[in-house]
């Protein structure tokens, strides 16, 4: 471990956030309190090697990178390299809980280059069961490896608190497509920020941060900007993550995109309804939230006709400009350092 801690390159710091990985693998899979069989054994050893570390680990990898910035970059001992990492692992797998069960909602097909855990044969509704497994190995792992921390209470709250706020987005997410299968003009601005701030934002972008914080021994309380910055910039991941739905190569992407099929409020429909003379908005009715190929065709032509690539670099540039002023106002340089990480890791991504 001690050869990657001194350069801080993410290469190295890549492997030796893998090496936990496997470590805290492997503890799950001695853990006291189940009767292990061989055949537990492996199922739980499979569906974590297909579900966990195979994405592209932003997040957890954030933990590392943010606690080394609040740091202002001084050397990381072992111990506060393995506890930052198996943060970033925590979240990786409250990851790993929400996409297989969201797959699963979506009636998507593939996920990270390959079919949804439960698209593979004899997996199937187990999914749901594994999803739960996933979520409880969370705590466990916190309970066995910050138990004695002075910050343990706030980091299990604060686990509680954005799975609370992510389920709940999810549910407006699916609720909403009722909505707006009955009337289309419910999809506007407004409806789609808060779907995105819930379900998105604060799992994947307060929370890595959070961590940092806590085990810098700061009280959440005192970042409601920073929270704030970091909402902002989830909501733009989102949108990114709604246009690479539709436009994005499902090589690069790893997902073939379900929006459409859906009905889903995506920031694409929102920009849509905003733009669409009386024409325009009855394709969209007609063709809106169909399964075949022949309907999706003609929304993403009607995408087309109605320019929301220009839409959309347009707002990437504007929300990147917007966050920058934002982020350098904070008091704090290494905070400033933070946001300014994670908004580069994402800025124009493509993937
Ligand atoms: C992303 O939505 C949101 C989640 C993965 C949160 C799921 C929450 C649960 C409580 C299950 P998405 O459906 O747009 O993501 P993707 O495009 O990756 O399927
Ligand atoms: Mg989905
Ligand atoms: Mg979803
Ligand atoms: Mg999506």
């Amino acid at each position: 471990m001690a050869a990657a801690t001194s350069n801080g390159k993410s290469s190295g710091l890549r492997s030796v956030f893998l090496q936990v990985y496997a470590r805290l693998k492997s503890e799950l899979l001695q853990d006291p309190a189940f009767d292990w069989t061989e055949d537990s054994r492996q199922w739980i050893d499979r569906m974590l090697e297909y579900n966990v570390p195979g994405g592209k680990l932003n997040r957890g990898l954030s933990v590392i990178d943010s606690y080394k910035l609040l740091k202002d970059g001084q050397e990381l001992s072992e111990d506060e390299i393995f506890l930052s990492c198996s943060l970033g692992w925590c979240i990786e797998w409250l990851q790993a809980y929400f996409l297989v069960l969201d797959d699963i909602m979506d009636g998507s097909h593939t996920r990270r280059g390959q079919p949804c855990w439960f698209r593979v044969p004899k997996v199937d509704m187990i999914a749901i069961n594994d999803g739960i497994l996933l979520r409880n190995h969370i705590p466990r792992i916190l309970r066995k490896n910050f138990r004695e921390r002075p910050y343990y209470v706030d980091l299990l709250d604060l686990f509680n608190e954005v799975e609370f706020q992510t389920a709940s987005g999810q549910m407006l997410d699916l609720i909403t497509t009722h909505e707006g299968e009955k009337d289309l003009s419910k999809y506007t601005m407004p409806v789609y920020c808060r779907i995105v701030q819930y379900k998105t934002a604060y799992y994947s972008f307060y929370m890595p941060v959070a961590c940092a914080l806590l085990m810098s021994g700061e009280n959440l309380d005192n970042f409601t900007d920073v929270k704030n910055i970091l909402i902002e910039m989830g909501t733009y991941f989102q949108v990114q993550d709604d246009y690479l739905d539709c436009f994005g190569d499902p090589k690069v992407i790893g997902k073939i995109g379900t929006d459409i099929e859906d009905f889903k409020c995506s920031w694409l429909v929102v920009q849509a309804l905003e733009r669409a003379d009386e024409n325009q908005r009855k394709i969209l009715s007609e063709n809106y939230g169909k399964s075949d190929a022949a309907h999706v065709a003609k929304v993403k032509q009607l995408y087309k006709d109605l320019d929301l690539e220009s839409v959309y670099l347009e707002y990437e540039s504007k929300s990147y400009e917007k966050l920058i002023a934002s982020i350098e106002v904070q008091p704090s340089k290494s905070v400033q350092e933070v946001l300014k990480s994670f908004l580069g890791k994402i800025y124009k991504r493509q993937k």
